[in-house]
């Protein structure tokens, strides 16, 4: 199956994560979004990545329904199904892409939006959410367990797009990073999928 992507994007390494747990072969292809190509605007409508082509030629987007979508795949290997373990992941999954959301307006207002059109009112509120969500998320790592799930996909992505955009940040949440650096000790078969430029 082909991922339109970009090897920056915390959602594109998400999923490549998920694949590499379920054992699923992806070639990526490599998107700018700025441009907003016919390419990715043709699979999907609202020119995001990362979005999935399967192998009869349907689109499956965003990251979470990727993820799920591989889930299925590969007969649960990277979603818990109980109630109660599916929706501390999932709720996990929420808090980690919310972050990047959030991180990713400020980045958006400086890369798209001229200097005297900013608004640092709007930015701060953005901070303060992705500030929130980064303390909620080192407040339940005792969540995970040592088998990757969704939620440790999602965590560690968020981290690796965090060390490349805001690598400051990381300073204010050590428990976070030290998680990230055990995790990849435990795994260093998935480092492969962290974001890079
Ligand atoms: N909720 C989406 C978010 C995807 C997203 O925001 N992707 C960014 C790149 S990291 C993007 O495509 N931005 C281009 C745009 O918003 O026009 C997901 O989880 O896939």
């Amino acid at each position: 199956m082909r991922l339109l992507g970009s090897s920056a994007s915390p959602f594109v390494a998400k999923v490549r994560m998920a694949a590499a747990i379920c054992d699923i072969e992806l070639s990526v292809d490599a998107i700018d979004t700025g441009n907003e190509p016919e390419a990715l605007t043709s699979v999907n409508p609202l020119g995001k990545i990362p979005a999935l082509v399967t192998e009869d030629g349907d689109a499956v987007f965003d990251s979470a329904v990727i993820c799920e979508y591989l889930d299925r795949m590969s007969g649960n290997q990277l979603i818990p199904q109980t109630l109660v373990e599916y929706r501390k992941a999932k709720t996990f999954e929420s808090v980690a892409s919310g972050v990047v959301d959030a991180l990713i307006l400020c980045l958006y207002e400086v890369r798209f939006r001229p200097e005297e059109k900013r608004h640092s009112d709007w930015t701060d509120r953005q901070t303060r959410k992705a500030d929130r969500g980064l303390a909620w998320l080192g407040e339940h790592l005792g969540e995970l367990g040592d088998q990757p799930t969704i939620a440790h996909c999602a965590l560690a992505s968020l981290l690796g797009w965090i060390e490349l955009r805001y690598a400051d940040k990381l300073n204010e949440f050590p428990t976070l990073t030290a998680w990230a650096d055990a995790f990849y000790a435990a795994n260093p078969k998935l480092a492969e999928t962290k974001p890079h430029l």
